[in-house]
């Protein structure tokens, strides 16, 4: 048995230059576990609190030093001497030392680099991967689920940013994320290298249309001034055609429309900047389903806003039996937050994310109840990420089934994609893929 002996942190920066949390944990035994902990851009008003120093001063605000201090003053000595193995103690110990519903008094940031290195430096004991060692974790908590939920480790398949607008791209566009599903492919590495010519096709479309600008947005994804978001989807259809995929056959589309960032608490209503009107919640199921009929459209992610349950009851009646309908800002990967849209028929799908909820073990909790209740889980980058690829290993090692990372372009995407390809290496030919039974 590993203890841990003492644990190091740091202020680092991430994709977007901002001031971000790392962690080094250390074994009795000399191993060490490092993790970086991500940011978002567009997050839900539920998530647990990343805890930022405030000082305009120094990097605007955005320092992480009093996190970074947390860790050192107040969790390093509280865990120390525990077992590495014993993830979910270490969890519990760190809520406990919080002792607040949405971590602010340690910080989300504090509490998940602790998680994640602990997670790291326990594999690195064992002189084991990381997806070996949270496959075990994974096989104790789905133990009780239905013999039909996926336990062996298993590649995931990716969704990934062509398009990218709202927050990530200058509000360009009102949708976030523009996405492509390469379900046409056999293999983790036969998706990645569809999802690279895609990603050269889509510029290419871009290009021929004229679209002033083919830079990249937050994610890698394309960030070009189009007409309106309707022209986006055509784009990649297009793209599709032009890789020789059958779209809706061979490749998907797939949607974050991030809409809690256009929706208007005060009235209840949706202001997209291309759509004359503002929209009920009604308005814009109609608007997503007519979406679905015209393009090959197979997941939509926040496709009504972060506290409009009765939107997001009207969407999954309306689309539920034939598009995998995601709940990011809407679930913050919190199991209270699950159980509500679980009862009361509220998307059949959930993001994970590990710095919504700011700890492994909360973060499998998230996983096995959505197993438990027949959600698909996706697992996801934030906008703001680094070189930390824990969470490849954390989709492969619970066999979540899907990814979803950004864009092939941008080094703190590729880590995770390349990430991937080596453990696909180490699973050796018979690698298990998720694949296109993994979505309706
Ligand atoms: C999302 C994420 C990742 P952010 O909305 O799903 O794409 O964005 O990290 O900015 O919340
Ligand atoms: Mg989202």
């Amino acid at each position: 048995m590993a203890t841990l002996r003492a644990l190091k942190a740091r202020q680092v920066l991430d994709s977007r230059g901002r001031p971000t949390v790392e962690v080094d944990a250390i074994a009795d035994g000399g191993a060490v576990g490092r993790a970086i902990v991500p940011s978002g851009a567009s997050t839900g008003r539920h998530e647990a609190l990343e805890l930022r120093d405030g000082d305009p001063g120094r990097y605007a605000g955005l320092g992480v030093g009093k996190a970074v201090e947390n860790v050192r003053a107040a969790i390093a000595p509280a865990i120390a001497g525990m077992d590495l193995d014993d993830q979910a103690a270490i969890d519990a110990a760190l809520l406990a030392l919080d002792g607040t519903p949405n971590k602010s008094k340690l910080g989300a940031n504090a509490l998940l680099g602790v998680s994640m290195a602990v997670a790291h430096a326990a594999a690195a004991a064992r002189g084991e991967e990381l997806f070996v060692h949270v496959n075990r974790l994974w096989k104790g908590r789905a133990a009780g689920l239905d013999p039909a939920v996926p336990r062996e480790p298993t590649m995931p398949l990716p969704m990934v940013n062509m398009i990218s607008g709202g927050l990530h791209a200058g509000r360009n566009l009102d949708i976030q994320d523009v996405l492509f599903i390469p379900t046409g492919a056999e293999s983790y590495s036969h998706a990645l290298e569809t999802i690279v010519a895609m990603y050269r096709a889509v510029g290419g479309v871009l290009k021929e249309l004229g679209a002033e600008s083919v830079l990249v947005g937050d994610e890698g994804g394309y960030g070009p001034k189009l007409e309106n978001d309707e022209q986006a989807l055509r784009v990649v259809v297009d793209a599709m055609l032009a890789c020789g995929l059958t779209p809706g056959v061979d490749g998907h589309i797939a949607l974050d429309v991030a809409s809690t960032h256009f929706f208007d608490p005060a009235t209840g209503s949706y202001r997209l900047s291309n759509v004359a009107r503002p929209m009920d919640s009604a308005g814009m199921v109609d608007l997503l389903a007519g979406w679905v009929d015209r393009y090959p459209i197979i997941s939509i992610e926040d496709g009504v806003a972060e506290d409009d349950w009765g939107g997001w009851k009207a969407l999954t009646d309306r689309l539920g039996d034939r598009v995998q309908l995601i709940g990011d800002d809407l679930f913050v990967t919190q199991t209270a937050r699950l159980e509500r849209g679980v009862a009361s028929g509220a998307a059949n799908a959930v993001l994970i994310k590990v710095n919504q909820v700011g700890t492994l073990t909360e973060t499998l909790d998230a996983l096995v109840l959505a197993r438990r209740a027949g959600f698909r889980p996706v697992v996801s980058a934030r906008s703001g990420e680094t070189e930390d690829a824990t969470i490849a290993d954390l989709a492969v090692g619970t066999a979540a089934g899907q990814i979803k990372i950004g864009s092939v372009a941008r080094s703190e995407r590729l880590a995770k994609y390349n990430r991937m390809l080596r453990i696909e290496e180490d699973l050796g030919p018979d690698a298990r893929f998720a694949g296109r039974g993994t979505l309706p």
